[in-house]
C-alpha cells in the first residue's frame, strides 16, 4: 500500500491562510518580522538595494523554531554563511569536533562550500564554544548571531548537538537537501537561550509487531534528534516477535524473531546491530531505552522454549494482533533464571540508565503473581545496574524507588498512578489519546488504530504535561514519550506518514516552557516544518489543521 497516494487533498490555502485567525495573535509574529526588516535596514552600511531587502525578509525570524525556545532577543544583521566561512571548534574536545563535523556534513552539500572545521583560534565564522552560563545544564545553549559570526554557546556537547538543529531551522529547508542549491544562507541576527523543561523527551517505536532493519531505525533517530527528543524506547519484545539476540537463550532470536504480523519474514538485531543503534544515537545525543516486555506479551519467548510454559507445551509462533493472551509461568524457577539472564545480556550492551520490563496487559497473570513477578524482574534490574521503567500498571504492583511509570492511560485520573507519583516514583506521559503516533488522524487515515480516538495534531498538541495527572505537580515527571506501535506499520514511509506532525509537537512539549505552548503559534512554526521535511523525504501527514505553504 502507498501512503502518499492516499493523502487527504492539501488544504485550501485561502482558505486556512493565517488570516483565519485573530488579528492580535498573528501581532506578535508580524511585529518580530517587522523589526527584523526595519533593524536590518537601519544598520545596513551604503545604499539598502531592493535585492538587500528582499534578502533581509527571507531570512527566518529566530523564534520561528520547534520547539519553541525559552528566550529569543531579534538584533541586528544577519550573518551569511559564505565561501570564506569556517567552522570554529574549542582545542581538544572531541564531542565538539564531532557536532562540528556533523554540522559541516549537514550544510556542505546543499551549500555547496568548503566549510573547513578549524580549532583555530578566531571569531568569525560559525563557532562552537563550550562554557557559559551554568543555567544553560547539561543539555541548554545559547545562539548568537550578527554580522561577523554564528556562535553556538554550551557547557557540553548535548547543548552544542541541541544549539545546531535550531541552527538548521534558521537556515532554508533546502538546506537538508543533499545536492547544490542556490542559497542564500541567512541566519537573522540576535541571541536565542534555551533550556529543556523536561529531562526524559522521548519517541518508542515498537520493532515486534513488524520488524525494521537498522537502516530504518537510524532514519528514524536522525529525525527525532532534529526536534532534540533525546531518548528512543525500543519495544524489543512482544507476543509477535522477539527481536534482540540472547545468547544464553538464542532460540528467543532465531526461532521468536522469525515472524512478524500478518507473518512476514521478521528478523532480530545482532549485539553487533544492537550496539550500532546504540553508538549511532548516542552521536546524536539519544539514549536507548531497550524494552523486554514482561511478564505478558511474551508469546514468542513461550513458543522459543517449552519450558518457560507452565504446562511445558511451547505455543504456535503468533502473527495475530491480538493482546493479553501470554504469560510467563510465574511459579516455575526457571522463568526467573531468564529475567536474570536477558536482563543481564540487555543491560551489558546497554550504556543508557534504563531498562524497561513492559508490565503492560499481564491480563493472563493473576493478580498476585502479577505483583510477584514485577518483584523479581525490578530485582533484576537493579542488579544489573539500571533504573526500571515499566508500563503505568507496575504502580498497581510495588514499583521500586527510583522506578519509573510510563502512563498510557486516557484520563490521567487513575489513583494508583496519582499515589505512586506521590510517593515517588516519576512519570513518563504517554497518554494514548494525545500522543500515540499510531492511532489514526481520522476516520479515513489509511494506517493506524483508534481505540484511543482519532488524533489530530492539535489533539496531540494541546495539553500541559505538568498539569496532566489528577494532583500531581509537573516535579512529578520526568518527561513525555511519543509510542509507536507497529501492528499496521511495515515501511518507514508509514512510520514518517504517523509520526510527522505529531512528533514535532511531542518534542515541543517535552522542551519548551508551559507559557509557551500555545496553538496559534504552534501551527504557524509547525507549518515552517513542512518543505524541510519534504527536502528530508519524510512523506507527512497533511492536516488541514495546520496552514502548510506551498512547496
Ligand atoms: C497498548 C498495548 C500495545 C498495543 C498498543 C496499540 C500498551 C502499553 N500496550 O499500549 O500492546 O500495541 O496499545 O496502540
Amino acid at each position: 500500500m502507498t501512503v502518499r497516494s492516499l493523502h487527504p487533498p492539501a488544504p485550501d490555502r485561502k482558505a486556512e491562510a493565517p488570516s483565519k485567525g485573530p488579528l492580535v495573535r498573528r501581532l506578535p509574529r508580524l511585529l518580530c518580522s517587522l523589526l527584523l526588516v526595519a533593524s536590518a535596514g537601519a544598520t545596513a552600511t551604503g545604499s539598502a538595494s531592493a535585492a538587500d531587502s528582499e534578502d533581509a525578509r527571507s531570512v527566518i525570524p529566530l523564534d520561528h523554531v520547534v520547539p519553541a525556545p525559552v528566550s529569543v532577543r531579534p538584533a541586528g544583521d544577519p550573518y551569511a554563511i559564505g565561501s570564506r566561512t569556517v567552522i570554529r571548534v574549542p582545542d581538544r574536545s572531541r564531542e565538539a569536533r564531532k557536532a562540528a563535523e556533523q554540522l559541516a556534513g549537514l550544510l556542505r552539500p546543499s551549500t555547496g562550500l568548503a566549510l573547513p572545521v578549524t580549532s583555530r583560534g578566531g571569531q568569525d565564522g560559525i563557532v562552537l564554544r563550550l562554557g557559559g552560563d551554568r543555567e544553560l545544564g547539561s543539555e541548554g545553549y545559547r545562539l548568537d548571531s550578527s554580522r561577523r559570526s554564528v556562535t553556538i554557546t554550551a557547557r557540553k556537547a548535548a547543548g552544542l548537538f541541541h544549539g545546531i538543529q535550531t541552527l538548521r531551522q534558521l537556515l532554508p529547508a533546502s538546506v537538508e537537501k543533499g545536492e547544490r542549491q542556490p542559497g542564500p544562507w541567512r541566519v537573522a541576527g540576535g541571541t536565542i537561550t534555551d533550556t529543556p523543561r523536561f529531562a526524559y523527551r522521548g519517541a518508542m517505536l515498537d520493532v515486534s509487531r513488524h520488524f525494521f532493519t537498522v537502516g530504518q531505525v537510524k532514519r528514524y533517530i536522525d529525525q527525532m534528534a532534529l526536534y532534540k527528543i533525546n531518548t528512543f524506547h525500543l519495544h524489543l519484545s512482544d507476543d509477535q516477535g522477539w527481536r534482540i539476540a540472547i545468547d544464553s537463550w538464542p532460540r528467543l532470536a532465531t526461532y521468536g524473531g522469525s515472524t512478524q504480523v500478518g507473518g512476514g519474514p521478521g528478523g532480530f538485531y545482532t549485539k553487533d546491530d544492537y550496539r550500532e543503534i546504540v553508538r549511532y544515537a548516542a552521536d546524536r545525543q539519544v539514549e536507548i531505552v531497550p524494552e523486554i516486555d514482561m511478564p505478558g506479551h511474551t508469546n514468542a519467548a513461550l513458543a522459543s522454549y517449552a519450558e518457560l510454559n507452565c504446562n511445558g507445551v511451547a505455543p504456535p509462533l503468533y502473527t495475530g494482533t491480538e493482546v493479553g493472551f501470554s504469560s510467563l509461568c510465574v511459579p516455575k524457577e526457571i522463568t526467573y533464571d531468564f529475567v536474570d539472564d536477558v536482563v543481564r545480556e540487555v543491560a551489558a550492551m546497554t550504556p543508557g540508565r534504563y531498562l524497561h520490563i513492559g508490565g503492560d496487559e499481564a491480563h493472563s497473570t493473576s493478580h498476585e503473581d502479577y505483583v510477584a513477578f514485577m518483584d523479581r524482574a525490578q530485582a533484576a534490574v537493579a542488579k544489573y545496574g539500571k533504573t526500571v521503567v515499566g508500563w503505568h500498571q507496575l504502580t498497581g504492583a510495588k514499583p521500586v524507588k527510583g522506578a519509573v511509570a510510563q502512563y498510557w492511560g486516557t484520563t490521567g485520573t487513575e489513583q494508583e498512578v496519582v499515589d505512586a507519583a506521590k510517593a515517588g516514583t516519576r512519570l513518563v506521559l504517554s497518554p494514548a489519546n494525545r500522543i500515540y503516533l499510531d492511532m489514526k488522524y481520522t476516520k479515513d487515515t489509511p494506517l493506524g488504530l483508534s481505540w484511543a480516538g482519532y488524533v489530530e495534531v492539535r489533539q496531540s498538541y494541546d495539553w500541559d504535561p505538568g498539569a496532566y495527572i489528577k494532583d500531581t505537580p509537573s516535579s512529578a515527571i520526568l518527561g513525555v514519550e511519543a509510542p509507536l506501535w507497529s501492528e499496521t506499520l511495515s515501511t518507514s514511509d508509514h512510520i514518517e506518514f504517523m509520526a510527522f506532525p505529531r512528533l514535532a509537537g511531542v518534542a515541543e512539549l517535552g522542551w519548551s516552557q508551559a507559557a509557551a505552548l500555545d496553538w496559534d503559534s504552534y501551527r504557524t512554526r509547525l507549518a515552517a516544518q513542512g518543505p524541510r521535511w519534504s527536502a528530508l523525504g519524510i512523506d507527512f501527514y497533511r492536516s488541514p489543521q495546520v496552514p502548510w505553504p506551498a512547496e
